[in-house]
């Protein structure tokens, strides 16, 4: 064919290639226009034939022809694809309402299982199960929490700071969560939070760089004073350690963000190595920390005085070993799997 008969033929074949519904089809055309011996090419074999003057013309009206054809498949070609793997993706959705049948495998990590029973236990009582970002910045993490950049009280927090992203930290407690509930809710607030936090302590049989806290958080304009806070603790402790009589105390501590603050125990006696917590022990444990919301948190959160409110903040692998008789935190974070068969559930 010369190039006008090209030229008149180039909707038709346009049409046909956009009308193939499979690469084969596709690849067909392609041959019949593009391969050796397709329509197109032998076109180009007969340019030897055209006078020298017309061979510019005729080179270029084929050129031009030959392209058309080329992106026309290409755009053809990857609609194809697309569509072949949405089809596939269709294919491959995974039923996951399907019930598991005999799951011999796995099990909850004891982390989780406390996690989701104080979560429960909160919930039935009507308080917010809320959570925040691990990467915090220092506002939420310190400054809010009346504790300046300089102030010693950070020092306690040795910090994992993250170098691209300014002010940024991963969150040293889940204080910061106390900070955005009240910004977002004002003066009137029953949460606990549950989350990861992260120090830069050395591991060791207590210690962990990665740990979970548990924050409680009772705001109100109402009066609410240390009884209140006494008395949610106890409820804490007996529905955690599932023991009726309990005892706990205050003791005098310093917490920028609390006023006053206090550290909370609670007894325990040792029968037979074991750990009992009980109104009846001889030793006080250290469980967490305690206080009344400092002035100046509500003035970081924008809360006009009088307001009222109260905060604990209690390590839960420290808790866990506490009940179970876990010995040393590593275990809780290694993957030995008759540890975790043991404690899974
Ligand atoms: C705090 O983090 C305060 N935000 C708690 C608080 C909340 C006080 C509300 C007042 C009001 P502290 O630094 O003491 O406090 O940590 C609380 C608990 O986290 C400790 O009692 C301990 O159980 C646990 N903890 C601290 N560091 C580690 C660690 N490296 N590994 C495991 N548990 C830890």
């Amino acid at each position: 064919m010369n190039p006008q008969e090209l030229e008149n033929n180039l909707d038709y074949w346009l049409k046909n290639i956009n009308k193939t519904t499979s690469f084969k089809e596709l690849e067909q055309l392609k041959s019949d226009l593009l391969g050796k011996s397709g329509t197109i090419t032998l076109a180009f074999k007969t340019i030897s034939e055209v006078s020298v003057d017309e061979k510019k013309l005729f080179g270029e009206r084929l050129n031009k022809i030959k392209s058309s054809i080329e992106d026309f498949i290409l755009t053809k070609k990857k609609e194809l694809e697309e569509y072949s793997m949405l089809e596939k993706l269709k294919n491959e959705t995974l039923d996951i309402t399907l019930p598991i049948k005999n799951n011999k495998f796995g099990g909850l990590h004891i982390i989780t299982q406390a996690i989701r029973r104080i979560r429960n236990h909160y919930l039935a009582r009507g308080f917010s199960v809320l959570d925040g970002p691990e990467i915090e910045n220092d506002f939420f993490n310190f400054d809010a929490l009346n504790m300046p950049k300089h102030h010693p009280a950070r020092q306690s927090h040795d910090t994992f700071y993250l170098k691209e992203i300014e002010d940024s930290l991963l969150r040293t407690h889940t204080s910061c969560v106390q900070i955005r509930t009240m910004l977002n809710k004002g003066a009137n607030v029953r949460m606990i939070s549950i989350g990861k936090t992260y120090r830069n302590d050395a591991l060791d049989a207590t210690h962990s760089p990665m740990f979970h806290q548990v924050e409680c958080l009772v705001v109100d304009k109402k009066p609410i004073n240390i009884g209140h806070l006494k008395s949610e603790l106890r409820r804490f402790v007996s529905f955690f350690f599932e023991v009726e009589d309990i005892a706990i105390r205050f003791r005098p501590s310093f917490f920028p963000f609390t006023e006053p603050g206090m550290e909370v125990d609670c007894k325990y006696f040792k029968k037979e190595g074991k750990l009992i917590i009980s109104k009846d022990g001889d030793k006080w444990l250290e469980i967490g920390g305690a206080g009344m919301v400092h002035p100046n948190v509500f003035k970081a959160c924008n809360i006009e005085q009088p307001a009222y409110g109260f905060a604990f903040g209690v390590g839960l692998e420290r808790l866990i070993m506490l009940k179970s008789g876990i010995k040393d935190i590593r275990n809780l974070f290694d993957t030995d799997n008759r540890w975790l068969k043991y404690y899974g559930q």
